[in-house]
């Protein structure tokens, strides 16, 4: 009877804590933002410790755009936040990151955003009205 309790328990030995999960990600995954955003900020559904705690941001050409400041949240241990160069320029970016979950594994992951910028938007080919008035105007 107590042999069957010590397997018992050592096949559950962190039995109440669990792997964290990201609940929520600003930007969130695959956001495509017309303004730059200033920080990463990631919720995980359970706090997380600081002793393996990374979060990073690449651009296109996997140069890093974070601050490298990454740190929990003061009053709020399952919030990791990390503050980007400013402002960052319209393009791909990707979010890297790894907490260590209360049950003492590394959860790690990635996710990416897009920050659009004026360019993209003003890009666009010219209007017909424009070419007209461009045709009147060179006469
Ligand atoms: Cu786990």
């Amino acid at each position: 009877m107590k042999l069957a309790w010590i397997i018992l328990l050592s096949w559950f030995p962190v039995s109440g804590f669990s792997h964290a999960i990201l609940v929520d990600a600003q930007p969130a995954q695959n956001a495509k933002l017309a303004q730059p955003p200033e920080k990463v900020t990631l919720r995980f559904d359970a706090p997380v410790g600081k002793r393996y705690l990374a979060l990073a941001v690449v651009n296109a050409k996997r140069q890093r755009v974070d601050q490298g400041d990454a740190a929990l949240d003061l009053l709020d241990g399952s919030i990791v936040k990390a503050s980007l160069k400013q402002p960052l320029s319209p393009g791909e970016y990707v979010v890297r990151y790894r907490v260590q979950s209360a049950d003492t594994h590394i959860v790690t992951g990635s996710y990416r955003f897009t920050v659009l910028g004026e360019t993209s938007a003003q890009t666009d080919t010219p209007s017909w009205l424009d070419r007209l008035l461009n045709w009147l105007l060179s006469r």
